[in-house]
């Protein structure tokens, strides 16, 4: 390989733009701890990407503390709570109630967009469109990531190297296989989940179990509604039509019961999505410290992925800060450990709502499900427990 054109020099070599990535550098620049971020894809790609929705109550609080949430404070929609539903069933679980938390709907495109102005107002170096990016002399006190950028070999150094690049980025497999230690689950079905340009025909979030399988119907605005049904692995999208889509969804969310109904419409964007679980330990190996869906994949049932990756670097940053600017390594050696107990609480809320919603062929799984939904329902302990989780736990629990 020829050797590297340039050189540059940083405190803090971030690889991925995604909302870990952005978050990490501006809670660094806050601190006065420089980095530089690189990023495979271009922004306008990153900027599109249609992903999470709901933001938790120590997410908001975050991002609100770094004067990130002026728009999400005009723009985005505070929800008391959700609607769990089933075919005999329909109740509203008030989270604020239950433990004085809410949850946000503001898409993760919008939350990408202001972490992107705010870095570009703090003059943010943003290497998009790099290519071979690889990690070097991560086991050293100079760490490296080199790339290729706009036709030039650049090499990179820094203090440490953050990996943000999401589950199919470098970083996770630069840790040794002898060190790394991963847990997987892969569920027997996907979302088909669509974007649609009709107002919500609800005012909060409605979880479905049904028997044809589970049904979510969420929002991203009072003109955009963003709903998903259960659908078999493997699933071409082809398979389903527009008029399939919304039919399912009227009989799986129960247009017609309680009064309730589901107005169809324009439907702008459409995709399957797998689902599974995945944990690689330990986050941090060396100079390098993982953050977000490079370490760690939840099934979205229950809302988490975006706002882990909010919690890692709440975590992250500060303890960057006291190992660049102060030389102290003890939050940095404790990161691993600190990060681990909020991402295995959240893999396992995700996994319980998940297996407790989707519909499985087995009768027997069908009547444990609708005996644990009555009891979330109508149980105090039960209702707390899942607002608890689903509105988030605080950052450092
Ligand atoms: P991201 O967002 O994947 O960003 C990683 C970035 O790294 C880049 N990258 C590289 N950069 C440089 N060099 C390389 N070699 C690279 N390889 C990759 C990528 O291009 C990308 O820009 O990870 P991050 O920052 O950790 O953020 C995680 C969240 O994006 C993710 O957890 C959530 O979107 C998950 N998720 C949800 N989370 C929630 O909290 N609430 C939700 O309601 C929710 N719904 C969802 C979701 C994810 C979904 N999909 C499609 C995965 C709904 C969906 C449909
Ligand atoms: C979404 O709005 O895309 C969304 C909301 C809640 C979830 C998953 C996805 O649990």
């Amino acid at each position: 390989m020829t050797p590297p054109v340039e050189t540059l020099r940083t405190d803090v070599v971030i690889i991925g733009a995604g909302p870990a990535g952005m978050l990490l550098s501006h809670l660094l620049a806050v601190d006065g701890v420089a980095s530089i971020v690189v990023e495979t894809r271009s922004a306008d790609y990153v900027a599109a990407r249609i992903r999470a929705g709901i933001l938790e109550h120590s997410t908001v609080e975050l991002l609100r503390q770094h004067g990130l949430a002026d728009r999400l404070g005009r723009e985005g929609d505070e929800h008391r709570g959700i609607y769990l539903t089933w075919p005999e069933e329909k109740h509203h679980l008030d989270f604020v109630d239950l433990t004085g938390r809410s949850v946000w709907v503001y898409g993760q495109t919008e939350v990408q967009k202001d972490l992107v102005a705010a870095r570009e107002a703090d003059d943010q170096q943003v290497l998009y469109e790099c290519g071979d990016v690889a990690l070097h002399d991560l086991e050293t006190e100079r760490p490296a990531v080199e790339l290729v950028h706009d036709g030039r070999r650049v090499r990179i150094e820094g203090r440490v190297v953050a990996g943000c690049d999401g589950s199919f980025g470098p970083s996770r497999a630069s840790v040794p296989s002898g060190v790394q230690q991963t847990w997987e689950k892969v569920y027997p079905y996907s979302w088909l989940g669509i974007l649609a340009d009709v107002a919500p025909s609800t005012d909060e979030l409605i979880y479905a179990w049904h028997p044809d399988g589970f049904a979510m119907h969420s929002m991203r605005s009072e003109s955009v509604s963003r709903l998903y049904v259960q659908v078999p692995n493997g699933t071409p999208v082809e398979e389903w039509s527009d008029d399939r889509i919304w039919e399912a969804l009227a009989v799986r969310l129960g247009h017609g019961r309680h009064g309730w109904e589901l107005t169809p419409g324009p439907i702008t964007e459409k995709s399957v999505l797998p689902m599974r679980s995945y944990v690689q330990t330990p986050m941090r190996h060396g100079a390098l410290f993982l953050a977000g869906d490079s370490a760690h994949i939840v099934p979205p049932t229950g809302a988490k992925g975006l706002n882990l990756a909010v919690a890692d670097v709440a975590l992250l940053a500060p303890a960057l800060v006291d190992l660049v600017r102060k030389k102290d390594v003890r939050r940095a050696d404790s990161y691993s450990d600190d990060a681990l107990r909020r991402v295995w609480r959240c893999t396992h809320f995700s996994w319980w709502m998940t297996t407790m919603l989707h519909t499985s062929p087995d009768p027997f799984e069908a009547q444990l499900q609708l005996s644990q939904l009555r009891w979330v329902t109508s149980s105090e302990a039960g209702r707390t427990g899942l607002a608890e989780n689903y509105a988030g736990l605080p950052i450092g629990f």
